[in-house]
């Protein structure tokens, strides 16, 4: 049998930061109910929440990194809609965050989600923002919380190696 490491979703004593878009807020503010919501039942105080607001999700990397940087969180949840149908330029602000949240999370050693829809139409983002199609919100602060525990894990265990050898 190998070794399982895997992340639990318990959130007492955990430091979360989030940052929500401005833009398109009918539908951030969604996604941000439902990590509040889902924070909140697996145990996280709400004095150890940080919701960061920025304009739009090309602004989202800076308040992520200003995060990463100066406060102690665990982790940062990422929360943004970005619409084809409302911007010519939806390939280059999509791009730009996914790669700005990809950069901080690995320059940070620290879990940084992905809670950005980036959907054709409203309607679509709508489903995925706590209609039929679940809340991607609630789905990334799960990701949060395992990402949290798991990086806790590994670094105690490896850690622990480092000091046998
Ligand atoms: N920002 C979004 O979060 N979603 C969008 O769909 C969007 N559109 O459609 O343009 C959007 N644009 C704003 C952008 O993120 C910046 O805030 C803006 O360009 C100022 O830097």
């Amino acid at each position: 049998m190998p070794n399982l490491l895997k992340g639990t979703f318990e959130g007492q004593d955990l430091r979360i930061g989030i940052v929500v878009s401005r833009f398109n807020s009918r539908i951030t503010e969604k996604l941000l109910d439902g990590a509040l919501d889902c924070l909140h039942r697996h145990g996280v105080d709400d004095r150890n929440i940080d919701v960061v607001y920025v304009p739009g999700s090309f602004e989202i990397p800076l308040a992520a990194q200003k995060l990463a940087e100066y406060s102690d969180v665990d982790a940062i949840i990422c929360l943004g809609a970005v619409i084809r149908g409302d911007t010519p330029h939806f390939n280059f602000v999509a791009s730009e965050v996914s790669k700005g949240v990809a950069r901080i999370t690995l320059d940070f050693d620290l879990p940084v989600i992905y809670g950005i829809l980036t959907t054709d139409t409203a309607e679509q983002a709508q489903q995925r923002a706590g209609l039929k199609q679940g809340n991607r919100g609630w789905e990334a602060a799960m990701s949060a919380l395992e990402m949290c525990n798991l990086h806790k894990l590994l670094k105690e265990r490896l850690h622990t190696a480092s000091e046998k050898e």
